[in-house]
């Protein structure tokens, strides 16, 4: 087991499209450890492999009060997502210090595979449906500061920017 290095915005490694998994095998598994381990230790309640510098289809989440109950998502899809929308102030582990107001549909079904390449489909609302937007959201190179206004996002990047230059 490995604790990963997270990418922090505005890395543009951070926009780039995640590639499906062609085969659940062992270095898949080893991947989805590391990255339960990095999600753990930040602490986080989830984290996409693209936030770990490996573009490919791959989510953990952990939504759980005693964190003790991981959820793998492997070439997670939406299948259906409610007309209803919620708003739900979010963070990310690659925007760290961040939260802002973004509205996305209340409830989404999902469609994925599980650590041991078996499909599933589960129906997702409150905190989880947002996680799961949001962690789908990058592997598709996207990240939540994206629904914000420009302004807020230039602010937040001259931030980021800021923070990573007094840490050097
Ligand atoms: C995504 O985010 C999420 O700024 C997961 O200093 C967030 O785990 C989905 C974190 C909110 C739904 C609602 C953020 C940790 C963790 C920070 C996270 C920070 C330390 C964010
Ligand atoms: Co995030």
């Amino acid at each position: 087991m490995a604790v990963l290095s997270i990418l922090r915005y505005p890395d543009p490694r951070l926009h780039r499209v995640a590639e499906p998994v062609r085969e659940v095998d062992e270095s898949i598994r080893q991947l989805v450890r590391d990255m339960a381990e990095t999600m753990y230790e930040a602490p986080g309640i989830g984290l996409a492999a693209t936030q770990v510098d490996v573009h490919l289809r791959v989510v953990v989440i952990d939504v759980s009060e005693s964190k003790n109950e991981l959820q793998v998502f492997i070439n997670p899809e939406i299948v259906a997502s409610s007309v209803e929308c919620k708003t739900y102030e979010e963070g990310c582990l690659s925007v760290p210090g961040i939260y802002d107001d973004v509205e996305r549909p209340e409830r989404v079904t999902v469609k994925a595979l599980d650590q041991h390449g078996q499909a599933f489909t589960l129906e997702a609302d409150g905190l989880l449906a947002v996680c799961i937007q949001h962690e789908i959201d990058h592997l598709n190179g996207r990240v939540f500061v994206q629904y914000l206004s420009r302004l807020k996002q230039g602010r937040i990047k001259t931030k980021m920017l800021k923070a990573e230059r007094s840490a050097a």
